[in-house]
């Protein structure tokens, strides 16, 4: 096992991956900006190392003074967490090529479910079930023109190198397709580097379901069942998540968990990831991508399967075997996840940032809170606007829901302005209290409230 991991992020997840490694009895290097020097992490790492100013690309993004920090503290691995450095190809193989262990999927991997396009290539060539649309990229108008007449309209167009919804563009005719190739094509390249676009039939009603997995070194591959995550806002922002997914069965869950686990197989997948899919009305799945990443609603599936899942990424990373087999893993109760954010509702959802003057969390039996605030908090304006995760645990979904709206009714943030309210009225909502949701829920509920972003 390693004696020392430097990790390579701030807020919650830093603090998720600490508590990790201090239950492995492992030593912790914290980096962190200028912005962050009095924050949480820092406090609970053994030891931190400033990598820059507050600004990400000058601080999180900074490959060479985080591995610098790596080198002159002694660490050997590096956990990157999520966003950030956490899915770049290059700085894993910078990590690889200074004899340090990045907490993560080979680069390999990174690299052939970075591209999207070649992802679902190699999903479709493994057998996993994908989207009728084209064969990779689409190298001119013309092929985009074929391919759509072929699917017929609507289409979707995605960029290769965008994902979780970045670069992405529904068009319902010939025209459409003309112009929003050009648009999707130029703003990929200015966004990404890539201006390549492929283009998928556009599934009209659909929820987004997410399995997660873990591989081993040895390869011992498994899932431990899938995420429901349909609440989202029109920019892609999973609002509330759960585990597992009223809508599937134990036999749907297994077979969904193994077509995620026959992906992650096709690129040679180890440590942590997530296969996400389009669930259909109908009870079909298809493979949409892969993060090869932990992920912000990872404790959802900690809740209903008792399983660490950061420990097991650090675990992995060293070496270790997983001890259990797929039989062995069991899905007990239902949890939600609420993500409390410093945006407000009545002004498009706008990112807050300044002084927490009050805070005071929930608790209980049930209730877990992964969050980097505290009282006299002082929110950078630089990064995300997450500033805490609501994590429950109830026996039944509706068990659940009742807690969670016990959670948000204890939950004090003063200073600036929260979603708090917002996700109040999601909780509230026969529609989605009745498990009659799809991505199209929280849209329309934006919509009936008067909100936009
Ligand atoms: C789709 C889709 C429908 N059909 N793909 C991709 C990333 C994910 N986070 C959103 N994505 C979607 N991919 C096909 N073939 C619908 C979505 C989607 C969506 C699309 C446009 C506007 C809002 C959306 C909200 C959730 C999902």
């Amino acid at each position: 096992m390693f004696k020392k991991i430097l990790v390579a992020n701030r807020g919650e997840i830093a603090v998720r991956i600490i508590r990790a490694c201090k239950e492995l009895g492992i030593a912790t290097v914290q980096v962190y900006s200028q912005a962050d020097a009095d924050s949480l992490p820092v406090h609970l790492a053994d030891e931190s190392v400033c990598v820059g100013p507050g600004p990400g690309k000058d601080s999180y993004l900074n490959v060479p003074n985080i591995v610098s920090a790596a080198l002159i503290t002694g660490a050997e691995a590096i956990h990157p967490g999520y966003g950030f450095l956490s899915e770049t190809a290059s700085f894993a193989e910078v990590c690889e090529a200074a004899g340090i262990k990045f907490i993560g999927p080979p680069i390999t991997a990174i690299e052939a479910m970075g591209d999207k396009a070649t992802a679902r290539e190699t999903a479709k060539r493994a057998g996993v079930p994908t989207v009728p649309g084209s064969e990779g990229v689409v190298g001119s108008e013309a092929e985009a023109l074929r391919v759509a007449a072929g699917i017929g309209y609507p289409v979707i167009l995605k960029a290769t190198a965008g994902g979780g919804g970045r670069g992405i563009r529904v068009v319902h005719t010939e025209d459409e397709l003309i112009a929003a190739l050009k648009v999707s094509q130029s703003e990929a390249a200015a966004a990404f580097g890539n201006a390549d676009v492929y283009i998928e039939k556009y599934v009209t009603s659909m929820r987004h379901i997410e399995v997660q997995i873990l591989a081993d070194e040895h390869g011992n591959c498994i899932h431990l069942g899938e995420r429901e995550c349909s609440v989202q806002t029109v920019r892609h922002q999973k609002v509330v998540e759960e585990a597992p997914s009223a809508t599937l069965s134990l036999e749907q869950r297994l077979t969904i968990g193994a077509a995620a686990v026959k992906a992650a197989k096709a690129v040679g997948y180890t440590n942590a990831g997530t296969v996400e899919f389009i669930w259909t009305p109908e009870g079909e799945f298809y493979f949409m991508e892969m993060n090869t990443r932990i992920q912000v609603e990872h404790p959802v599936t900690e809740a209903v399967t008792g399983i660490d899942l950061v420990q097991w990424q650090i675990r992995i990373a060293a070496g270790e075997a997983l001890p259990l087999r797929q039989d062995q893993i069991q899905w007990n109760g239902h949890s939600i996840e609420c993500r409390i954010t410093a945006q407000d509702p009545q002004r498009g959802f706008a990112p807050g940032a300044g002084l927490l003057t009050s805070v005071r969390f929930p608790g209980g039996l049930g209730v877990r809170i992964d969050t980097q605030i505290y009282g006299g908090y002082l929110m950078p304006p630089f990064y995300d606007s997450n500033l805490a995760k609501v994590i429950v645990w109830g026996e039944t979904r509706d068990e659940a829901i009742t807690r969670m709206r016990r959670c948000l009714d204890e939950f004090v943030v003063e200073g600036i302005p929260t979603n708090i309210s917002f996700l109040h009225r999601i909780l509230a909502d026969d529609r989605y209290r009745s498990n009659d949701i799809s991505t199209a829920f929280l849209p329309q509920l934006m919509s009936e409230m008067d909100l936009t972003g």
